[in-house]
This record gives C-alpha cells, sequence and structure tokens, in this order.
C-alpha cells in the first residue's frame, strides 16, 4: 500500500516537471510577438501603416472608437469586425514579404470607402 502511494507521488512529480518543460520555451521565448494597437473610427485608422517583419509572429490589436468597423487584409488572409467597446485581437506571421492593403469591409458611413491602409511585410 504504502509503495502504491510512493508511485503515485512519484508519477505526479514526474508530470508535474514535463508540465513545467512544456511551458519553459514559450516563456522564456527571446523572441517575444510583436503588438500593434490600431485604432478605428470613421473613416481612418490610426496607424494607417503597419510595418511587421517576415516571420515573425505578430498580434494586431483593434479598437473601435465610435461604431462597428472592419479589418480586411486579403493579402496577408486577415479578417475581422471591429465592434466598438471591445479589444479584438488578429495573430499573423507573415509568411511573404511586401506591401499589403487593408480596408473596413463595414460600411459606417459616408467616407467609408476612404477607410484604408497598408500592412508592409519587411525581411
Ligand atoms: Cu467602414
Amino acid at each position: 500500500m504504502r509503495s502504491i502511494n510512493r508511485l503515485r507521488a512519484v508519477s505526479v512529480l514526474a508530470l508535474l516537471i514535463l508540465a513545467a518543460g512544456a511551458l519553459v520555451p514559450v516563456a522564456w521565448s527571446d523572441e517575444p510577438e510583436t503588438i500593434v494597437r490600431v485604432t478605428a473610427r470613421k473613416f481612418e485608422y490610426s496607424p494607417n501603416e503597419i510595418r511587421l517583419k517576415r516571420g515573425v509572429p505578430a498580434i494586431i490589436e483593434l479598437t473601435s472608437l465610435d461604431r462597428l468597423h472592419g479589418f480586411d487584409c486579403p493579402g496577408l488572409g486577415l479578417r475581422t469586425d471591429i465592434p466598438p467597446g471591445k479589444t479584438t485581437r488578429l495573430r499573423v506571421v507573415p509568411d511573404k514579404s511586401g506591401t499589403f492593403p487593408f480596408h473596413c469591409d463595414v460600411f459606417c458611413g459616408e467616407g467609408h470607402e476612404d477607410m484604408t491602409g497598408t500592412i508592409i511585410v519587411t525581411d
């Protein structure tokens, strides 16, 4: 009976050590994700130019100051709604360099068509 409890304790300890080992590379990664904050409002994004590096993970954090907007960047396969009062996050690891236009794809009033910007991905 005592040896079963000991075996159980060793097993739990081994699992904890394995779990800790699996977490360490994430916590100690020397390449933190880039976070880019973008604010949307009639009829602009600020900033309207986002610079990313190819192969480097990034999070684009989007907030709206007034009403529902959209964020659509077909060249990088990114698309989300941006409801007001919430923070919307898009995770991207650009796999190609270049200039990729984005635009609002939710009609938000006269001037909506001017809500544009570019993501520039460099090597
Ligand atoms: Cu719009």
